[in-house]
């Protein structure tokens, strides 16, 4: 495979990417109020390997030498995110100094060193007061949302131009409130789709408070996308297919990009009347204008129909509600230790999903990257499967550039191996291996190659 940076344009951005719990620790620190991640890791069995983000990558007082790294590995731009308890610890209220200008001597830090900050605004970690009066599943928090994005403009939009209000909102929404395995560790069946709507309210409004306070603000959103195929051309293959792609792509993408939710999710989940109750007005505001999307690729879904009768049971609540009997198949590809099957040109189907929808719309891949078991032999981590994860998925991003997609960036996931929410640090996806006794930081042979590559 021949794979050349000249394939490229040359404003192409090349970045990596973080998120505040995964990295940062200090949780304690700064004036941070707790989230709802700090009380999730808490719980026991919770976390595979029992531990949380307290102390992490330590990022919050290494993040000089992070970008360090980051300005040796010769990227262009640095997706990180704002723990929202920093910047308001109670999730209401005035911002917290302490959690504004440790932002802003990290974006400094960065444009210093010629790197272009990028900043998520919800990366998962709620403010643990808002949980209490009902986290997502309350319409409030999307207000509260609102203004925290409008008072993270204010601040910092002088640093930073490229903002990221939600990610994920599929994962903070079904893996939160449906199968539990993330935080709050809800599991309440099709009312996940509640939060859903709720975040993507908050969305819309984070979209208008950044307008407000940076007008010239370039504002997007994450969405993790998948390519999802039916195993055979029967009728119910392909019902599990548009099953599976109405819950993790088109009850995002289409509120966002069309104005409207796809009536056949809403029904499987059997959750029209609600939606219906919500105001119309939501809608509008859902599809709030965007300058870009962001999405995070990392594998294909081959499924088929499943036994009617449900498999849900109160130990082991489905991420799909309304969609429990569709089974995903094993198809033989190699799968990183996540177990997630590597399709590369699976990224080439989700680009084609947004551009289907928005054809004008700047693209970006926010997050993409794989978990390899790494050892360290004399120093050196030989990582040639991730390596060639990368390959292969740069040269999906080249091939997506010369169908036309207007595919603008790419962000490696992750710069350094973190805390892998539900996993611990039993999986590592940096470009660099984080020593987590000593935190010493080592460029892995991947991490050489894409700086070989830029
Ligand atoms: O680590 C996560 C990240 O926080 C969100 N996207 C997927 C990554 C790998 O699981």
């Amino acid at each position: 495979m021949t794979l050349d940076r000249a394939d490229f344009p040359s404003d192409f951005v090349w970045g990596t990417a973080t998120a505040a719990y995964q990295v940062e620790g200090a949780t304690n620190e700064g004036g941070r109020g707790p989230s709802i991640w700090d009380d999730f890791a808490r719980h026991p069995g919770a976390i595979a390997d029992g531990s949380s983000g307290d102390i992490a990558d330590d990022h919050y007082h290494r993040f000089v030498e992070d970008v360090g790294i980051m300005a040796d590995l010769g990227v262009t731009a640095y997706r990180f995110s704002i723990a929202w308890p920093r910047i308001q610890p109670q999730g209401v209220g005035a911002a917290n100094p302490d959690g504004i200008s440790f932002y802003r001597r990290l974006a400094e830090a960065l444009l210093q060193r010629g790197i272009t900050p990028f900043a998520t605004l919800y990366h998962w970690d709620l403010p643990l007061a808002l949980e209490d009066r009902g986290g997502w599943l309350n319409r409030d928090t999307a207000e509260r949302f609102g203004d925290y994005a409008g008072f993270a403009a204010a601040e910092l939009g002088d640093v930073v131009t490229n903002w990221i209000t939600l990610n994920e909102p599929w994962c903070s929404s079904f893996l939160g409130y449906a199968s539990g395995e993330h935080a709050p560790g809800k599991r309440i069946g099709s009312r996940a789709s509640h939060a859903a709507h709720h975040l993507l309210l908050g969305h819309g409004r984070a979209v208008a408070a950044i307008r407000e306070a940076r007008p010239t603000a370039n504002v997007g959103v994450t969405l993790n996308l998948y390519s999802v195929r039916p195993a055979t051309q029967s009728t119910g293959d392909l019902d599990a297919a548009r099953r599976i792609d109405g819950l993790q792509n088109r009850l995002f993408l289409d509120p966002i990009l069309l104005g409207r939710y796809p009536a056949d999710v809403l029904h499987d989940l059997g959750e029209e009347e609600w939606f219906a109750a919500n105001p119309s007005t939501d809608a509008v505001e859902i599809a709030a204008p965007i300058d870009f999307l962001g999405i995070n690729y990392y594998s294909r879904h081959v499924v088929a129909a499943g036994p009617t009768t449900t498999t849900t049971t109160t130990t082991e609540a489905s991420s799909n509600p309304g969609s429990e009997s569709v089974q995903f198949l094993d198809t033989g590809v190699p799968r990183t230790q996540m177990g997630w099957p590597i399709h590369p040109d699976g990224l080439i189907d989700v680009l084609e999903l947004a551009h289907d929808r928005s054809p004008d719309l700047p693209l970006y891949i926010t997050e993409n990257g794989a978990a390899y078991e790494d050892v360290v032999t004399g120093g050196e981590i030989v990582d040639e499967e991730r390596r060639r994860y990368f390959e292969q998925h740069l040269a999906a991003c080249a091939d997506a550039l010369r169908r036309g997609l207007p595919l603008k960036g790419y962000f490696a996931w992750s710069l350094i191996d973190n805390f892998e929410w539900a996993w611990g640090y039993t999986r590592r996806f940096g470009l660099v291996y984080v020593d987590y006794e000593t935190q010493r930081r080592t460029v892995k042979h991947s991490g050489r190659w894409f700086a070989n590559f830029l």
